[in-house]
């Protein structure tokens, strides 16, 4: 059966950032320093999404999705990080995969999407090995309890860019700006999810993935130069996070002055290179790159994209670079990559009469048939977003929704993209 979906987040949409037990993340934190988010947002209340899932769930259904993709709060489940069990918190969980079950919907959650414990975080976060360790115990205990109806399981979310924004720019939590000295927060997810991998078999898991968003990568002409810094960005920010997994070799890093790996110990390849039932791609757009311009002291620089329509976010609209994408990742790693499923693609627009984002979900889906044509084994498809929702360090001003919603009321209103998707998936049987 091919997943049809929408993705959600943990912190983007429940609220209730305090409630039955619920410990801090590096969210709560980051979004109530002076000047970190958007006209100083935050994700307290959200879509309040913890409170009103039957709603929510509801909207699911009605579309005709047959798969939902959320994520679970590490914090709720386990408020430290590690040791105590928030039974409330798994309570939360357990509840939303029971509705879902009961409508006929997979459930696809995310273990980690960007919202840490703060608790861990004081200890050094992702920098810190140990996190590796907490986040197996931690997937653990959730599987123990919800595997007997979740067969789907994806560890991290977009490790890539909770280093870069995270780690490295300190544009998302936890606000550190450590440029290349950020690697080992690369590293130590990608551990944390190898790691996981056992755990989650070990505790009755029968599909896991993980999640990352790959980009194609276009050097911005065919010079040397920016041929290598196109070649040099590639590996940073798709090879970096997928040869572990199916070549079990990290890329090398020291053609290009990136740093060295040299926090990786014997043995942490085999643990991250477990294998996998799925690989979850987020795409939304391709990236041209060219030589360094001096700056920050990279070795390529992001040279913009022209010539394609963009979406409120400023992002271009390139459905055939997801064929592109899909292509080049079964050429990579032919018969190691396992199916694929596009676990977010979706597009910022403003309006109920979203008509720029029917085209948008139209050319996208047309560009995964396409792929799918050339040979491409790709199972699933989940629609970023369900909701309007917290869209991180732009605050509520990015609406990535399926369903309009308005944060004073909370009203949920269902977009001219929502009722388009509607009739194609009853179309589909
Ligand atoms: C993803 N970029 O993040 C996340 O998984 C979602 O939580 C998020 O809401 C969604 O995409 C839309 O942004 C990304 O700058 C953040 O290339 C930034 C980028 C890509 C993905």
């Amino acid at each position: 059966m091919f997943l049809w979906g929408t993705a959600t987040a943990s912190y983007q949409i429940e609220g209730a950032a305090h409630e039955d037990g619920k410990g801090p993340s590096i969210w709560d934190t980051f979004t109530h320093e002076p000047g970190r988010i958007r006209d100083g947002h935050t994700g307290d209340v959200a879509c309040d999404h913890y409170h009103r899932w039957p709603e929510d769930v509801a909207l699911i259904k009605d579309a005709g999705l047959n798969a939902y993709r959320f994520s679970i709060a590490w914090p709720r489940v386990l408020p430290t990080g590690r040791g105590p069990v928030n039974q409330a918190g798994l309570d939360f969980y357990d509840r939303l995969v029971d509705a879902l079950c009961e409508q006929g919907i997979v459930p696809a959650p995310t273990l980690f999407h960007w919202d840490l414990p703060q608790a861990l975080e004081e200890e050094g976060g992702w920098l810190n090995r140990d996190t590796s360790a907490y986040f197996a115990d931690y997937a653990a205990v959730v599987a123990d309890r919800l595997s007997d109806r979740v067969k789907m399981w994806i560890t991290l979310n977009e490790p890539f860019i909770h280093m870069v924004f995270g780690y490295a720019l300190g544009i998302h939590a936890p606000g550190k700006a450590l440029f290349l000295d950020a690697l080992p927060a690369a590293h130590h997810q990608l551990l944390g999810h190898g790691l996981a991998v056992q755990a989650l078999r070990g505790h009755g898991a029968e599909q896991v993935l993980i999640t990352n968003n790959c980009t194609p990568v276009w050097p911005a002409s065919g010079s040397a130069e920016d041929l290598a810094a196109a070649d040099a960005y590639d590996t940073l920010h798709n090879r970096l996070f997928n040869d572990p997994l199916f070549l079990g070799t990290y890329p090398d890093f020291s053609a290009y002055g990136m740093g060295s790996l040299d926090f990786v110990r014997a043995g942490d390849l085999e643990t991250i290179a477990q294998p996998l039932d799925g690989l979850g791609i987020n795409y939304y757009n391709p990236t041209r790159i060219s030589g360094p311009g001096g700056g920050a002291g990279l070795p390529f620089e992001d040279a913009g994209i022209t010539g394609y329509p963009t979406t409120a976010f400023g992002w271009p609209v390139v459905p055939d670079g997801l064929r592109e994408l899909l292509v080049t990742l079964k050429s990579r790693y032919g018969t190691a990559l396992p199916p694929i499923y596009i676990t977010e693609n979706g597009c910022s627009y403003d309006g109920v009469d979203d008509q720029e984002r029917i085209t948008f979900l139209d050319g996208h889906i047309a560009a995964l048939r396409q792929a799918q044509a050339e040979g491409v084994d790709v199972r699933g498809y989940f629609v970023w977003s369900l909701l309007d929702n917290f869209e991180w360090a732009e605050g509520y001003s990015q609406r990535f929704g399926l369903v309009h919603v308005d944060f004073d009321t909370q009203k949920r209103t269902p977009k001219a993209s929502y009722r388009w998707l509607k009739e194609f998936l009853a179309q589909q049987g």
